[in-house]
């Protein structure tokens, strides 16, 4: 069993691209499930870097925050592309789905019911971005010719664009089939079809 724990909320946030990370690299990782009480409690806060979860351990090397815990998953298994120059692309192509998960964030967690349709209505502009980054590869991937820490998190932001507007890459068939490799892997397809999966709601406020 490798050395892994996450802790975090009883949510997929941003832990998602993580675990569908260590799933599809074969890893298996203890989950500790904090709820709202504990964490108003504040104890753990106090010792978290940020004070904030998710956490995630990696024997006795304690990390936070959700991307440097991605780019190291990336490092240790082979994820964070061929030479400094992927690995750099890769950085700019993760940092760029970081701009969408946030926006995304703030979405659904403040301004839901007065924003979605604006979202919506511009979302193609921060798709076609992939798009074109995929078209451009020719790979099936962002950066090269394997996958990388910036494909499992585009994955993951993009599976929730689509459960918010189940229609918003038909007019992008590239992003479409990235998103249908992937979700076809193997391992991802079977973590993805897992219950530990299912039971977990997309965001701590129950909005999608
Ligand atoms: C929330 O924002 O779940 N961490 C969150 N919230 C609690 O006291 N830049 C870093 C990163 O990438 C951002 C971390 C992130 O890792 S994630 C956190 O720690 C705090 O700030 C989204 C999420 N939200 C659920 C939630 C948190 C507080 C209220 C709703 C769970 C449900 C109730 C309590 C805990 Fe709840």
């Amino acid at each position: 069993m490798a050395p892994y724990t996450i802790t975090y909320f009883a949510v997929r946030g941003r832990c998602n691209a993580a675990r569908i990370m260590l799933s599809d690299q074969g890893q298996e990782w203890k989950e500790v499930v904090v709820t709202f009480d504990e964490w108003m409690k504040g104890d753990l806060k106090k010792t978290c870097v940020f004070g904030q979860l998710p956490k995630f351990e990696d024997g006795n090397l304690a990390l936070f925050q959700s991307n440097a815990i991605l780019r190291h998953l990336g490092r240790q298994h082979g994820a964070y592309g061929k030479n400094n120059k992927e690995a750099a692309l890769i950085d700019m192509l993760a940092d760029g789905v970081e701009d969408l998960r946030l926006k995304y964030i703030k979405l659904i967690y403040q301004e839901y019911e007065t924003g979605k349709d604006a979202y919506i209505k511009d979302l193609p502009n921060h798709l076609c971005k992939f798009e074109c980054v995929l078209e451009k590869n020719k790979t099936g991937f962002l950066v090269g010719d394997s996958i990388s820490l910036a494909d499992y998190s585009l994955f993951d932001v993009l599976l929730n664009q689509k459960v918010l507007s189940p229609t918003c890459l038909d007019s992008h068939p590239t992003l479409k089939s990235f998103m249908e490799k992937m979700s076809a892997r193997p391992k991802i397809k079977a973590y993805l079809d897992s219950d530990a999966y299912k039971k977990l709601p997309i965001n701590g406020n129950g909005k999608q």
